[in-house]
């Protein structure tokens, strides 16, 4: 895959301050993060076919870099919001692995105690706010925590990812149209994997790159190579710093790709294996991996032994999950939206 497009040129962004260059240890955390993900859709994706893990399952391979780059770059404080392909959100974002995978098999020890499922993971504590299945859903709830944010005081910004699909929603332009014209911290990020279900991206979006679409809210816009992850990160922090210090929205295209269907349920009839096998010669993991050895940060040997520990993660993660109760019938009418209930963070009184 060709590198991304440098900023788009109506993009007012922010080139004053510069990414930190990164320890060596934070290199190899970036690459344990995507290993880590690899391995737990790997298992998801075991659960689903026999039978264990239950209604629907997107899953994330081959567009790591891009949750794992971009949410490297906040503060711990900072707000997510994503789509129904979560998984890899609530864990770059440091939620729990055993905690995830519970909540695909519907288990009371789940992130959503087992009522969310795949789509709708959710992590208040590590300022992850889901998990939506409506398409393009998410996008005016995320302009809603980045107006919190603001209108709080808060030096936070909020990082909302939607597909390529998504980008055509009517209410993600709306969301856009008032972050432009209040000037939100907010960066949307458009996870490009050319594909919306079964069809290509030449068949659903007119116009490109997506970042055009920003021009008609004059608001700044870059594009990153999702495969990269330094690029991921070097891009994001640019919409980030220009968010935190000016408050100003960023749209953000991701080019990347996905290696399996849609959902777990997809039997990918519309793209060749041989577009499959091509691309996957450009894995994000696989690049970065190669990357880490030539600067000489780490060791096969080192890099083998995080990829196998990763595995012994998610398979603890799925035992985990398989051992846990069922949540118990009465939890049907817990956690059901009250005043009382608000998130804390967002109360006035709340800094
Ligand atoms: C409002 C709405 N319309 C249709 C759907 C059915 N649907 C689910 S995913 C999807 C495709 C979205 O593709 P994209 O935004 O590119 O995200 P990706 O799955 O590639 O991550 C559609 C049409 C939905 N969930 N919500
Ligand atoms: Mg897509």
């Amino acid at each position: 895959m060709p590198a991304a497009d440098p900023a788009v040129k109506n993009a007012k962004t922010n080139t004053s301050s510069r990414l930190p260059e990164l320890q060596p240890a934070q290199k190899i955390e970036l690459f344990r993060q995507m290993v880590q993900i690899r391995h737990f859709e790997e298992k998801a994706k075991q659960g689903f076919l026999s039978g264990k893990i239950k209604g629907f399952c997107h899953l994330y391979n081959g567009q790591e870099a891009v949750a794992v780059g971009s949410i490297s770059v906040l503060n711990e404080d900072d707000a997510v919001i994503t789509a129904y392909r979560d998984h890899a959100h609530a864990l770059a974002r440091g939620s729990d692995a055993n905690a995830c995978m519970a909540e695909l098999f519907g288990k009371i020890t789940g992130c959503s105690r087992g009522k969310g499922g795949s789509m709708h993971f959710f992590d208040v504590k590590k300022h992850f706010y889901g998990g939506h299945g409506i398409v393009g859903g998410q996008i005016p709830l995320g302009t809603g925590l980045a107006y919190a944010q603001k209108y709080l005081g808060t030096n936070r910004v909020t990082l909302a990812y939607m597909g390529d699909g998504a980008i055509n929603q009517g209410a993600v332009h709306e969301a856009m149209n008032l972050a432009a014209l209040w000037k939100l911290p907010i960066i949307y990020i458009i996870e490009n994997n050319e594909y919306s279900m079964g069809t290509s991206i030449a068949r659903s979006s007119a116009g490109d790159p997506l970042t055009k679409r920003a021009g008609a809210f004059d608001m700044a816009a870059i594009q990153a190579n999702g495969m990269d992850i330094d690029d991921v990160r070097a891009k994001t922090f640019e919409a980030v710093s220009l968010a935190r210090t000016e408050s100003q929205p960023t749209l953000m295209e991701i080019k990347t790709y996905r290696y399996l269907g849609h959902s777990m349920s997809d039997p990918g009839t519309y793209r060749s294996k041989d577009e499959i096998e091509t691309r996957r010669k450009n894995d994000p993991i696989e690049i970065y991996k190669a990357r880490l050895l030539e600067q000489k940060i780490a060791t096969e040997e080192s890099l083998n032994a995080i990829d196998e520990e990763a595995l012994a993660q998610a398979q603890a993660a799925y035992d985990f999950a398989e051992a846990s109760p069922e949540p118990e019938l009465e939890t049907v009418y817990e956690d059901i939206w009250t005043p009382e209930d608000q998130i804390p963070e967002f109360q006035p009184n709340h800094r």
